[in-house]
């Protein structure tokens, strides 16, 4: 199994990570916008790392993910929708770096 890295571009992004990879694709709030996707992660347990907050807006497009990471101790907001997680599939998010309390 191999690994695979993306890191998402001021511009619009769209890809499909190949078969059998682990993704790990980076984001943050300047270059993850609406204009990105298709994006599909595809098979295997793939992260989508956000380093720093910010508020993110997921498009339909964005798929098969199964972690979402926030890499920094900062304010993230999401909006998913039905598409970005599969029937039957789960997306987990790490906060272990979420470390200042409100
Ligand atoms: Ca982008
Ligand atoms: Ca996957």
């Amino acid at each position: 199994m191999a690994a695979s890295n993306f890191t998402f571009t001021a511009g619009a992004d769209n890809f499909t990570d190949n078969a059998g990879d682990t993704l790990t694709a980076v984001a943050t709030a300047a270059n993850f916008t609406n204009g990105d996707g298709p994006v599909d992660a595809g098979d295997q347990n793939d992260t989508l790392r956000f380093d720093g907050g910010g508020t993110f807006n997921f498009s339909n497009t964005i798929t098969n993910f199964e972690t979402i990471l926030l890499n920094n101790d900062a304010a993230y907001t999401f909006s998913l929708s039905n598409p970005n997680i599969g029937s039957g599939q789960t997306l987990a998010i790490n906060g272990a770096a979420l470390t200042t309390g409100t």
